[in-house]
């Protein structure tokens, strides 16, 4: 059955690969499974067409037959779930490897989200000079114990995992602030991630979408 995923029609980061389509379109390159893409217009996002398929008016979607999900975590567990590659087998190192899955969007990226949006949206703002190092130093109490739990590791229970794909994919969107830097075993980590050849591929599908035309 096909696979059909919707990315934006032309990201605002112009090619970086931190919308979250990336994330599936690695998780599919993981798991080996071909997939089309559907691009969508931030207007188009809005339109009952693709409301029917993602409540909020976002991207990244996911259809296959008469399935349709949303919401990236959600995604890309259901390809880990049908597909080898992206969880163990064994049940108590699946649990852990979720675990990271859930670790990753819920408790580090929601800081690293706030310094985004206190750093490119809310940047020009009277009062951001007071309110940028408070949320970098609850980024930092995030790294901390993260950088503490990897150690020399490769990964953060194993063998790669959904959870290390996620891990990295958050920790992506730290680069352009420079506090990623700051942990030399999560600058290695998430160096690792982007060499692997299914992330090179997925990077570069969406690159092809999004690069800035000459
Ligand atoms: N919780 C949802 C999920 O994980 O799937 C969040 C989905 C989401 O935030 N989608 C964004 C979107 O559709 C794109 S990824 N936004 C349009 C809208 O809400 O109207 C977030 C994103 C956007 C842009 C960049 N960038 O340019 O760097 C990075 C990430």
């Amino acid at each position: 059955m096909t696979i059909t995923i919707t990315a934006f029609e032309r990201s605002p980061d112009g090619g970086k690969g931190l919308a979250r389509d990336t994330r599936v379109r690695w998780a599919l390159e993981e798991a080996g499974q071909p997939y089309e893409v559907r691009l969508v217009s931030f207007a188009g996002m809005k339109e009952p067409a693709h409301l029917a398929l993602h409540p909020f008016g976002q991207i990244p979607t996911y259809e296959e037959g008469d399935l349709s999900i949303f919401e990236t975590g959600a995604i890309v567990f259901h390809i880990a779930e049908r597909h080898g590659g992206l969880l163990p087998e064994e049940p108590d190192a699946r649990a852990r490897a979720i675990t990271w899955m859930f670790a990753a969007l819920n408790t580090v990226e929601p800081p690293i989200l706030e310094l985004v949006t206190a750093r490119v949206f809310e940047g020009d703002k009277p009062w951001a000079g007071e309110r940028l190092p408070l949320v970098m130093d609850r980024v930092r109490a995030r790294l901390d114990k993260l950088s503490a739990r990897l150690g020399s590791a490769d990964w953060l229970d194993g063998t790669f995992s959904a959870g290390d794909l996620l891990m990295v994919s958050v920790l992506l969107r730290l680069r352009m602030s420079g506090i990623l830097d700051e942990y030399a075993n999560l600058a290695a980590y998430v160096a690792r991630g982007e060499a692997r050849p299914a992330y090179q591929r997925a990077f570069d599908a969406q690159l092809a979408v999004n690069a800035p035309s000459l």
